[in-house]
């Protein structure tokens, strides 16, 4: 579970790929474009700038399927007001990277804003929080007491171990009391809500634990994105 330097660097610059994919699909999504198509820019983009593949079939949920946890592209249409959660990742020399963003197109409401402000909070929680020794079960309930103090859950797990799989061990789960966590393992912190028939928000970065703390290998930006119509 744990990662040499030179795992960790690796991870870095596929983790440094998807940061500037998520930059490029904010400047180039648009109201009209098909889920379909938004997920091809992304992997596209992914591939045209260094990674070799992809760590895993790109998520693109728009409006109310972004209340599903893991769906699949669609031929539907992004709309105003749609929600959209994007998933994924690339692999860089045979090593992984996942994010997830969630952003809002062309305007948000009061919901949208509370839900995405709770998710992120349990994110940043979790990503200060997290130290060295501590088990996946309690790593994951820092972040989900969060989300339960506010009136919600999400139904699975805060995160997985990233590295030549996207889904290592440890599973950093309410379940996993086995596992300890120690440094230069690398995992993923990713929150999310769901409101069935609605939308669904979550907020993914991959970390590494060095020095008994987290560094998350994703930089790019968690605040609010409102894409701008034409
Ligand atoms: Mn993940």
């Amino acid at each position: 579970m744990k990662k040499t330097e030179e795992e960790i660097k690796k991870l870095e610059v596929a983790s440094k790929i998807a940061d500037d994919c998520f930059e490029y699909i904010c400047k180039n999504i648009k109201v009209g474009m098909t889920e379909i198509e938004v997920a091809q820019m992304i992997d596209s983009f992914m591939i045209e700038n260094g990674a070799e593949g992809l760590s895993f079939e790109t998520i693109v949920g728009s409006g109310i399927n972004s209340a599903q946890i893991h769906s699949t592209p669609t031929d539907k249409i992004i709309e105003s007001g749609d929600v959209v959660l994007l998933d994924f990742g690339c692999k860089y020399q045979g090593y992984c990277s996942d994010i997830s963003r969630t952003i809002f197109m062309e305007k948000m409401t009061d919901e949208h804003k509370n839900i995405y402000d709770i998710v992120l909070e349990a994110q940043l929680v979790a990503t200060e929080k997290i130290s060295e020794s501590m088990l996946a079960c309690e790593a994951d309930n820092l972040a989900r007491d969060v989300i339960k103090n506010k009136g919600y859950d999400f139904a699975h797990a805060l995160g997985h171990g990233v590295g030549t799989e996207v889904h290592e061990s440890p599973v950093i789960s309410p379940k996993n009391d086995k596992d300890v966590l120690e440094n230069k393992m690398v995992f993923t912190i990713e929150p999310g809500i769901y409101l069935e028939n609605k939308f669904g928000v979550r907020i993914e970065d991959t970390v590494v634990l060095e020095n008994g703390k987290v560094r998350s290998l994703n930089k790019v930006t968690k605040d609010i994105i409102i894409i701008k119509g034409e």
